[in-house]
């Protein structure tokens, strides 16, 4: 038995049938520094409710899966050091040993296919890293698209990574890339990249309706929804690619490897771009569960 709790708006929620939206811990707890990770979490989960879907922030605390995270908890979560970092490997060791994790993309999609969850927003997924060819650092984000059957929406991927291989992983998994309203895929931090989108939908009801298809087709896996920043949030890839270089240097030159390379990556732009860098981050995750909370809408 998997030693499960839902929060009790999420339990009521499941109960009425209304619709839910999932959403990860890492980026709480290494995606951005508190107290901002807390407040941005707080006002994604109130985006959520504002477009009339309920929110279940996705987490292992002490050995259980907490599907939904009362404020308290969230406060909790956002101030802890050492927790865990939880992907498709390690979450069910990690409740095994009564242990505390925040989930990725990966374990989080996991944790909403078997709270029965089917929409899930974050910020950026993890990807095919800059010199993978070398490292091998491809991240489980990329395979659970490929084998669970969730629908995710994020801005894209982050330039740290390598975008154009990372959408040939994608394609080669046989994932659904759609970005929302545009022909380009967006590029995290700005609107457009310079590859193509595979797929474009410009409304909520249709990325609902190829999600159903696809169950119905027998296909596994879910879908990645790419929604560009807001334009008023976007970043110049001009001013960011020369700090995205150096924060990779500094990585390659301290010998970061494994999961400390994203956070790490991570935390260098935020204090490289003094704080602009999570301005747009927080803009564009709400504005992704703006989004998410729609398809939810359109799943009942
Ligand atoms: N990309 C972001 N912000 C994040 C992450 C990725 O722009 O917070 C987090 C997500 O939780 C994602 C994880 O699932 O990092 C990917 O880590 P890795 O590259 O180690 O798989
Ligand atoms: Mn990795």
């Amino acid at each position: 038995m998997i030693p499960l709790h839902y929060a009790p708006e999420v339990e009521a929620a499941k109960a009425a049938g209304q619709p839910i939206v999932a959403l990860e811990s890492t980026i709480i707890t290494h995606g951005m520094p508190y107290p901002q990770n807390v407040e941005t979490a707080r006002e994604v989960e109130q985006t959520i409710r504002d477009n009339g879907a309920v929110p279940a922030t996705i987490a292992v605390i002490a050995g259980k899966l907490h599907i939904g995270l009362t404020d308290a908890e969230l406060d909790t979560l956002g101030q802890a050091s050492n927790v865990a970092k939880l992907s498709r490997a390690d979450m069910a060791a990690c409740i095994a040993t009564g242990g505390t994790g925040a989930t990725t993309v990966a374990a989080t999609m996991i944790a909403a296919r078997y709270a029965g969850i089917e929409v899930f927003a974050t910020g950026g997924i993890g990807g095919v890293h800059r010199g993978a060819e070398l490292s091998f650092d491809i991240s489980a984000d990329l395979q659970e698209l490929s084998q669970t059957a969730v629908t995710v929406v994020a801005a894209g991927a982050k330039a740290i990574l390598d975008l154009p291989k990372t959408l040939e992983v994608l394609e080669t998994l046989g994932v659904p890339v759609i970005a929302y309203g545009q022909d380009t895929l967006p590029a995290f931090w700005s609107r457009e990249s310079d590859l193509a989108a595979p797929l474009r939908m410009d409304d909520a009801a249709s990325i609902a309706k190829a999600h159903r298809m696809r169950a119905a087709l027998g296909v596994p896996g879910g879908q990645l929804i790419a929604n560009p920043i807001p334009v008023e949030a976007e970043i110049a890839s001009s001013t960011l690619s020369p700090i995205i270089e150096q924060a990779l240097a500094e990585a390659a030159s301290q010998g970061i490897d494994g999961k400390s390379v994203t956070p790490f990556l991570l935390g260098r732009i935020f204090e490289l771009t003094e704080g602009a860098s999570l301005t747009a981050n927080i803009a564009l995750v709400l504005n992704n569960a703006r989004l998410a909370a729609q398809i939810a809408r359109n799943l009942i």
